[in-house]
């Protein structure tokens, strides 16, 4: 793990504040130290060393919030602040989250564990934090105003409780919670159940989908964007910056999702149904879960699915929202499908020198194309496996099962060295010119049978001239 200690006690004027801030509760001989990551890649789950056993979850291109034991309190520190984030190589953004990284660190504990995490409020503003999905006292809710006064810049606020149910949680801020959940800030909640057999999976993967409006050459999100963003990420990366999910085949697997965006994602995977398993709401009944190869999860939802990885290769996990596997476009782009490009190019050219005229066989070709772009920005379509350029950005990864995996073992094992005689191939057999054509299939019913009649005008029949008129009795318009 590439993790920097803040050096917290007794070096700047936070630790005085942050301990008058609680000293009204509970007397702390100390603040436990916030670590810091500094990298924006996947780092190897933190497998408990006391209290119960549990399968650590793996966060996508993210890591876990190392916690102390203080009596029977599990605490933790949370510093919200603005950091520096790796959206994908070639593109930085300049984002508010937690401990130096958008999203935050995942917290993970134990169902029946008591919680204690300080939040220290490096932001130019008022924050919170809200535990989305969590069962405690009213007041360690976080909603600024309603539940607790805002933590101001320069404060540690503390919360307590206990985790009275196992699942799958979030936070975020609930304060100015539009622009600081555009600007980055949150992260994933998992309370392992008690029992460390309920539920168990081999693998267990967790990422938040998020989105940011960032323009090209600019590196601050525009957070009065409601719809039209144009980075859709999966914890703060997009495609091709998004590491791969790698699991041992048989592995039984998890892959849970929140969703903190401002629209709905399908999220799709190839290769296999599965079943949803948790949502924030808790446990879903082995019983009541059906088959499904996608899972729209909505604004403010998280889902789980589980399914076994019976089944070796590379397989494509994406939003299904087919502008969401996109990287930077601009949304009002012309279309310019089946329009002469030598014409339209040479008068274009007259008025804007340098034109260069896109999209008239369709987008692909930008997949493979190298072209100049502003600083600090990513291709539209981008990214590339061992086949040619996947033409993808956003919401997209690879879901990669192979064999004899070390269990905790998630290093890209590269790509899918398929069988052979498994991959799709080109015809050599006699030279086509064109695909030969066949006459459409005849079931020998009249198509006209099927079609609904417009009442307005009469029933030709098979010479040209109108049908006498439904007789009394059948159906009539009239
Ligand atoms: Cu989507």
């Amino acid at each position: 793990m590439t993790m920097s200690r803040r050096g917290f006690i007794g070096s700047s004027g936070l630790v005085l504040a942050g301990a008058t801030a609680v000293s009204g509760r509970t007397a702390f001989a100390s603040v436990p130290e916030a670590p810091t990551m500094t990298d924006a890649s996947t780092q190897a789950p933190l497998v408990p060393t006391s209290g119960p056993d549990y399968q650590p979850v793996a966060t996508l291109n993210g890591w876990t919030l190392p916690w102390r034991m203080n009596g029977d309190w599990k605490e933790f520190h949370l510093v919200a602040e603005p950091v520096e984030r790796e959206l994908a190589p070639g593109m930085k953004a300049y984002l508010w989250g937690y401990n130096g990284q958008s999203p935050g660190p995942t917290i993970e504990a134990v169902e029946g564990d008591k919680v204690r995490i300080f939040v220290t409020n490096k932001l130019p503003e008022n924050t919170t934090i809200h535990w989305h999905g969590q069962r405690l006292p009213n007041g360690m809710d976080g909603v600024g105003g309603l539940n607790q006064p805002h933590i101001p810049p320069g404060k540690t606020y503390v919360y307590e409780f206990l985790l009275r149910r196992s699942g799958t949680y979030m936070y975020h801020p609930h304060s100015d919670e539009m622009v600081q959940m555009a600007m980055g800030m949150m992260g994933f909640f998992v309370v392992h159940p008690k029992d460390p057999a309920f539920r168990r999976v081999d693998r267990d993967f967790v990422f938040l989908l998020n989105a940011f409006d960032i323009e090209a050459g600019s590196y601050v999100p525009k957070v009065n964007t409601m719809l039209d963003f144009n980075l859709w990420c999966w914890n703060s990366r997009v495609f091709p910056g998004i590491d791969p999910f790698v699991v041992a085949k048989n592995d039984k697997v998890r892959i849970r999702f929140g969703n903190l965006t401002m629209t709905n994602h399908p999220i799709h995977m190839h290769g296999y149904e599965f079943k949803v398993s948790c949502t924030d709401g808790g446990w879903v009944d082995p019983a009541a879960a059906w088959d499904e190869v996608s899972i729209d999860v909505a604004v403010g939802q998280m889902r789980a699915f589980d399914f076994v990885a019976d089944e070796l290769g590379d397989w494509a996990i994406h939003c299904h929202k087919s502008h969401h596997t996109m990287n930077a476009m601009g949304h009002s782009v012309k279309t310019y499908i089946g329009v002469g490009k030598k014409d339209i190019a040479k008068r274009i050219a007259k008025i804007a020198p340098g034109y260069m005229p896109m999209g008239s066989n369709g987008m692909g070709e930008m997949g493979a194309m190298e072209m100049p772009l502003p600083n600090n920005t990513l291709p539209m379509m981008t990214g590339f496996a061992q086949f040619g350029p996947v033409e993808m950005g956003g919401m997209f990864s690879v879901v990669k099962v192979r064999e004899g995996l070390a269990k905790n073992d998630y290093k890209d094992p590269g790509w899918f060295k398929h069988p052979e005689g498994t991959v799709a191939y080109e015809y050599k057999g006699a030279k086509l010119t064109e695909a030969p054509r066949a006459t459409p299939p005849d079931s020998g019913v009249q198509s006209a049978d099927w079609r609904v009649k417009d009442p307005r005008k009469p029933r030709l029949g098979p010479d040209g001239k109108p049908l006498p008129a439904a007789r009394a009795g059948g159906h009539s318009n009239h």
